[in-house]
């Protein structure tokens, strides 16, 4: 039976997932609610490693070898934030308000930095209340290889376990492979899939898929889509063609058009958000390979750069390595 793991699960301490009140607004969200527990966090800052080393290492090291800060020093600094992907206005940015603090030591200055960047990134993680409704329908988009399939995986897996009914929907249909590799998702989040032939009208996919979850009842509809180079006009005007079929099914979905960026693309993340969101109106974000890079700055110059709020960030390739976007424990994991 495919919706068979409706009840809930007992879940492992150690594990992201958690489980969900019975009301209502959480159980539209996939990943309900940011955990703080000691297991969350110290994954997320051993995922972080190859960031904090640049960053927290780096500022280290600066300080290692000075007691007072000059024009070296600051200069040092700024380079710093800028080879971690910060983004060049904001790094400037930041050294001015520690040039105009007139603070001196190490901890001072770490502590300001920390606050100026949750004060860059907090904003985004207030998230307005949604209506409910059901199915929650959600379209995810990007481009090849950024992580919406596996994403999908994640968040399709996290859902059932807090006793969601999911169902995905396979509207990227240019590849076989697409489709099979959505379907072992699927298999191990334990979702219903809606699928067609190869080649199929993707269209037609997602059409379908947001029928069936009504007639089902499902709580949430995942919709996969190809992700060929976003340069390419045809791609936008078939995820037009899709978020159009959608909303012929429910006049106000998809819900959310979730558009997936790879962190280790650096600064081409911030041009790609843009293409999609003008094609697409984009509602939210999730930067993937995070565990990746030591660029994970990227994250504080996609919130101050991007009027889309983070919802989540990905930092492997296991279920448990996705989880909503926490300001404060990531700058924590930071610096
Ligand atoms: N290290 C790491 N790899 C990831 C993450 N998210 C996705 N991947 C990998 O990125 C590759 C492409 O992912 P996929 O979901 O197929 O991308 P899609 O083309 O956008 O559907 C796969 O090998 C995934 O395992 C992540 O957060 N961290
Ligand atoms: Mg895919």
């Amino acid at each position: 039976m495919i919706f068979g793991n409706s009840k809930k699960n007992k879940l492992d301490p150690e594990n992201s997932l958690s489980e969900l009140p019975e009301n209502g607004a959480e159980k539209r969200d996939p990943l309900p609610a940011a955990e703080t527990s000691g297991g969350y966090f110290r994954r997320l800052k051993d995922r972080l490693s190859k960031t904090r080393k640049t960053f927290s290492g780096g500022f280290d090291k600066i300080f290692s070898h000075k007691q007072r800060i000059d024009d070296d020093l600051l200069e040092e600094l700024e380079e710093l934030l800028i080879t971690s992907d910060i983004g060049v206005q904001t790094a400037l940015a930041l050294v001015e308000k520690i040039t105009a603090s007139k603070i001196s030591g190490a901890d001072e200055i770490k502590s300001l930095l920390k606050a100026e960047i949750l004060s860059i990134l907090a904003p985004q993680t207030a998230e307005p209340e949604k209506p409910l409704t059901s199915p929650c329908v959600m379209m995810v988009v990007g481009v090849n290889g950024t992580g919406k399939t596996t994403t999908i995986g994640k968040l399709a897996a996290h859902a059932t376990r807090s006793g969601q009914k999911v169902l995905i929907g396979a509207a990227d249909t240019f590849r076989a492979a697409a489709i099979d590799q959505l379907m072992i998702w699927a298999d191990r989040a334990k979702a219903d899939i809606v699928k067609h032939k190869e080649m199929a009208d993707p269209a037609a996919v997602a059409f379908d898929a947001v029928e069936a979850a009504k007639a089902r009842g499902a709580d949430l509809v995942l919709i996969d889509t190809a992700g060929r180079l976003h340069t390419k006009v045809n791609l936008m005007e078939e995820l037009k063609k899709i978020k159009r079929a959608i909303s012929k099914t429910i006049p106000d979905a998809p819900h959310e058009v979730l558009l997936i960026l790879d962190a280790t693309t650096g600064q081409n993340a911030l041009s790609q958000a843009e293409l999609f969101n003008d094609a697409l109106g984009v509602t939210g974000l999730a930067l993937t390979k995070l565990d990746g890079t030591a660029k994970g700055g990227i994250v504080i110059s996609i919130c101050n750069t991007l009027k889309i709020p983070l919802k989540y960030i990905g930092i492997g390739e296991q279920i448990e390595d996705l989880q909503k976007f926490d300001a404060a424990n990531f700058v924590d994991a930071l610096l």
